[in-house]
């Protein structure tokens, strides 16, 4: 019988994207989203409707499933309560579910949670987590559970640490940060068929002549990206000093008060 994998966010841009690719890959699909789902149902999929919030639906969500790979949640900067709703307490609320039967958690997390370190250096996967605002924190947030529940629960989670996914690069920052739509599919499936991952960190990146990052885990859990962005240059550059400044771009720049702005 083929895996069940629960896709939470299944109703967003990537999910929409990601299910019918893993359904075509022959997984079984249980999708869930709080808003409905919009496409016709690939073939072998549910769509079950829940709010991260909920953590006795969360529970339910996770019951019976062999692997999750979660997409859902805030994916941009808002106000902290709302990311704390869906991306605080609904992480934990899944890691929690995923404890008993301990079901692999793939998690899109993303370069915010570094996106103020500049743009001149190449990051390791180890290096110190610089978010970028209450919704990179929130993704830090996330690695630093995965790390815990494997610690000490023995829970398996791939962390990707997603740059900018897209059918193509619009901007000079993409070139460094692009994630091809292939390589999105390429990487989850490594993460869901790696034979063992511990808590792993994954620059979510193709492979790109202009990355900023490496050190990662990616080897480890047979993740080999094959597009480049590159292949787009020249692209303009985007935003205010502090968006071209640092690794997170526009993200940086908003609400930023620091004293003499940009030193
Ligand atoms: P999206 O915003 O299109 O999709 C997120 C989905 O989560 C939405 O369908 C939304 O309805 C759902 N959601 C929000 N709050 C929820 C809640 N309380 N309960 C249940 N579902 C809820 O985002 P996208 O672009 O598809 O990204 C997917 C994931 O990848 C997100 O976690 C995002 O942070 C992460 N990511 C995406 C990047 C990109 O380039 N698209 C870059 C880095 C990370
Ligand atoms: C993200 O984390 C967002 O979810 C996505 O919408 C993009 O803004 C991406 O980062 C990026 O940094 O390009």
């Amino acid at each position: 019988m083929a895996r069940l994998i629960l896709l939470t966010g299944a109703s967003g841009t990537l999910g929409r994207l990601l299910a019918p690719r893993l359904a075509a890959r022959g997984y079984r699909l249980r999708l869930s989203d709080i808003a409905p789902f919009p496409d016709p149902l690939p073939q072998g999929a549910e769509f079950v409707r829940a709010d991260l919030a909920d953590e006795p639906a969360i529970r339910a969500l996770v019951e019976g499933t062999d692997a999750i790979v979660h997409l859902g949640g805030i994916s941009v900067e808002k106000p902290f309560r709302q990311v704390i709703d869906a991306n605080i307490l609904g992480l934990t609320h899944l890691f929690e579910a995923a404890r008993h039967d301990r079901q692999r958690i793939v998690f899109a997390s993303s370069n915010h949670a570094i996106g103020f370190h500049e743009r001149g250096e190449t990051l390791d996967a180890t290096d110190p987590m610089r978010p970028d605002g209450y919704y990179g924190l929130s993704k830090a947030y996330g690695e630093l559970l995965g790390s815990m529940m494997f610690d000490k629960h023995g829970l398996e989670s791939v962390h990707m640490r997603i740059g900018s996914c897209l059918p193509k690069p619009t901007e000079a920052r993409h070139l460094s940060t692009w994630l091809s739509h292939d390589d999105l599919e390429r990487l989850v499936v490594a993460a869901l068929e790696a034979e063992a991952t511990g808590c792993a960190i994954v620059w979510g990146v193709s492979a790109n002549t202009r990355s900023w990052w490496a050190g990662d885990d990616a080897a480890r859990i047979g993740y080999a990206p094959q597009d480049d962005a590159e292949r787009f240059a020249p692209l303009p550059e985007e935003g205010d000093a502090i968006t071209r400044r640092y690794q997170g771009g526009s993200f940086t720049a908003i609400d930023y008060s620091k004293d003499g702005a940009g030193q």
